[in-house]
């Protein structure tokens, strides 16, 4: 099943460079394939090398590093193109044709046949040069299904390793990716690669029901970042692909180094890491109600699906406000090393509450109380002992 054997097909370096802000150097461009390749991700996809010189050139420089991931590069559905990306040394090459042309084409009906020949000859010449080769076409959600099915099927039978279906303006929801996945499925033999736009937030849940409908392949970038707000971001749909099979993705994916590849990421291209962003985000393991702070000192996965240590984080109890509850308290006081009986503790806690009502609290706040509580603790033992001698 597609939801245990999947590969991500990290587009940083090709969709990531199409967001806003990015503009990475040649430097920069290795150091983010580094990371990428020592987090575990199956295949990098990287700008054409028809786009500028220096595209070229960085195309060679990261084919010639040697990583573990295999190395695609994304152009036009053109022999030009192709030549020029099998000079490259790349291991593969994923094919797109064009919104305008395919569509205007597509809503015609006339220009299947040529699309076809077209898409064969440079499939054709890719396979002969030994390189793996996808075929994808811009906006499928719009296309016509027939026209799109008739294509696919076409470069299916002379042996594309893979069709991609892309969600170019973000416009699918999850029941619309699953079925035109099923039907591709029902098709074409050769894998199957979704590429999803997140204009209306269904990027993760999209690239999880094109995986459960039989895809094989998820394009993601760090953070999401692409065209407008971007694509399926690599941390939500990994987190996603843990809540489904912790183990597997413990095997296939270095967890710990998601935050560092996120935070040089987020540095080169000068936005923050959210504050609600998947894992990574500051609050992401935060718990803060009394009840909920209570079960998870009792067992985390109450209130937690992915486990933080997972991914070299920690977990954090929010206790200095009014919805706190004494048994988070009473942790508090432990970790502090003060010795204050139940009874105080729930006294202690009442305190707070009130304090919070009154205005925003720190934990150094609680930590003074936590210290006077235990002082008096303290002096009425003395007082005890004094009286008893
Ligand atoms: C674009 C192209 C693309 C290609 C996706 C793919 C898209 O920038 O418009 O090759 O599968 O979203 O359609 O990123
Ligand atoms: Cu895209």
């Amino acid at each position: 099943m597609s939801l245990d054997n999947f590969a991500i097909i990290e587009s940083t370096l090709r969709e990531g460079e199409q967001f806003a802000n990015a503009f990475f150097s040649s430097d920069q461009k290795v150091e983010i394939a580094q990371l990428l390749d020592a987090f575990g991700v199956e295949y990098l996809e990287l700008t054409s090398p028809a786009a500028s010189p220096q595209s070229r050139a960085d195309c060679e420089r990261i084919a010639r590093l040697g990583l573990r991931a295999k190395i695609l590069t994304h152009t036009r559905c053109h022999m030009d193109d192709a030549k020029l990306a099998i000079d490259t040394g790349v291991d593969g090459i994923d094919v797109l044709f064009g919104t305008s042309s395919f569509l205007r084409e597509f809503s015609h009906g006339k220009n299947i046949p040529q699309i076809i020949e077209n898409a064969i000859e440079v499939i054709e010449f890719i396979k002969s040069q030994g390189l793996e080769v996808r075929f994808s076409s811009e906006d499928s959600f719009r296309s016509d299904l027939v026209d799109l099915l008739t294509v696919y099927r076409a470069v299916d039978q002379i042996g594309v390793n893979r069709v991609g279906i892309a969600d170019t303006v973000g416009v699918a929801n999850p029941r619309q990716v699953y079925d035109l996945v099923r039907t591709l499925r029902g098709v074409v033999r050769c894998d199957i690669e979704f590429h999803g736009h997140n204009d209306t937030g269904c990027a993760i849940a999209n690239s999880y029901c094109a995986l459960e409908a039989g895809a094989t392949h998820i394009d993601t970038s760090v953070l999401g970042i692409g065209e407008r707000n971007g694509i399926t971001p690599l941390g939500g749909f990994v987190a996603r692909m843990y809540a489904f099979n912790p183990e597997l993705v413990r095997q296939k994916y270095n967890l710990p180094m998601l935050r560092e590849v996120e935070n040089y990421v987020a540095g080169l291209v000068s936005v923050d890491v959210p504050f609600n962003n998947y894992i990574t985000g500051y609050t992401a393991f935060t718990h803060k109600a009394g009840i909920h702070a209570k079960a998870i000192l009792n067992n985390p996965s109450t209130y937690e699906i992915l486990d933080p240590a997972d991914f070299g984080l920690s977990r954090y109890l929010h206790i200095a406000h009014r919805l706190t509850g004494w048994n988070a308290i009473k942790q508090r006081a432990e970790q502090l090393q003060l010795v204050i009986s139940d009874e105080a503790i729930k006294e202690a806690t009442a305190h707070i509450k009130a304090l919070a009502d009154q205005r925003p609290l720190s934990l150094d706040d609680v930590d003074v109380l936590l210290r006077e509580y235990h002082s008096k603790a303290v002096d009425a033992q003395e007082m005890v002992h004094l009286h008893g001698d």
